[in-house]
């Protein structure tokens, strides 16, 4: 595939758009050039060889693999995604391409960021995987914005034992958080939703879902229009039992949520890593 025509254009215009913000105040371009620029914010070793056999149905003969899931940026446009665009590099320097790639589980509407590699990435004990590269077209879906390209662009890994963290929190707008996806749906009364994007699937220590303590223990802060601000525990989770990376906080008010926390040590990964401590912004 070969996108480098339209994507210099995209660039040009990007470029154009950073200029323009740069004259009408510094502190915007920084936030633009940011939320511009794609790249992949997590690559997490999730399990060594040891996949369940239902990834089976994900990738043929995935049972006893690797699994690590590439949270990027911006989501992305499926048909831009193949296993070849991705490249393992492992502390050795020996480089893997995935046997497959999928946005399973975490593929409702807009949730297509979290992208799973599956294959042979190297053991944890033994010469473990240490960075991402994307070497080909990876080509975000904004129809509202210049499309971006991921090629070129590359992430550490977050090694085996270490915990799961938030690494994305977003508004959700009405017309997608209302639609029933493969999780749970919130409440009706429902009036703001930012959906909560792990590094990885989390669930309770003992592989339960989580339930009313773990709501409580996410924190939301709302600012409101005169700056005043307040934190929230969500009136509901949902988005849950459809084993992917992804949470919905369901708020019964309309004051603007712009950051989430979580505590550590109550959440694991497929692994059975406690989560680390996470607090993040909430992107619009
Ligand atoms: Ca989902
Ligand atoms: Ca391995
Ligand atoms: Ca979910």
């Amino acid at each position: 595939m070969n996108f480098m025509k339209k994507n210099s254009l995209c660039v040009a215009a990007a470029l154009f758009g950073l200029a323009h913000a740069s004259v009408v105040v510094a502190e915007g371009t920084k936030q633009l050039a940011a939320e511009q620029s794609a790249r992949p914010l997590s690559a997490f070793f999730g399990l060594d060889n040891n996949l369940p056999f239902g990834a089976n149905v994900l990738c043929l003969g995935a049972w006893g693999e690797d699994g690590m899931p590439v949270v990027l940026s911006h989501t992305v446009n499926p048909d831009s995604l193949q296993a070849e665009d991705f490249r393992v590099v492992r502390l050795s320097g020996a480089t893997n391409t995935p046997m497959c790639v999928t946005l399973r589980p975490a593929s409702d509407v807009d949730e297509n960021r979290t992208v799973l590699l599956i294959g042979e990435f190297g053991n944890a004990d033994d010469d473990p995987p240490v960075k991402v590269l994307i070497v080909d077209d990876v080509l975000s879906d904004a129809t509202d914005s210049p499309q971006l390209n991921f090629r070129g662009t590359q992430v550490s890994v977050i090694p085996l034992d270490a915990g799961p963290e938030i690494i994305l929190a977003a508004a959700v707008p009405k017309d997608i958080w209302s639609l029933s996806g493969r999780g749970t749906s919130c409440p009706t009364a429902t009036k703001q939703v930012v959906r909560v994007t792990w590094t990885g699937g989390v669930r309770l220590p003992n592989r339960d879902e989580l339930g009313e303590a773990q709501r409580k223990l996410y924190k939301v802060s709302l600012t409101a229009a005169d700056g005043s601000r307040s934190e929230v525990s969500p009136a509901a989770l949902a988005e849950l039992g459809d084993a992917d990376n992804n949470h919905f906080l369901c708020l019964d008010t309309t004051t603007p949520a712009t950051a989430v926390a979580f505590p550590a040590g109550h959440l694991v990964d497929p692994n059975g890593d406690l989560n680390a401590d996470s607090k993040v912004m909430v992107r619009r």
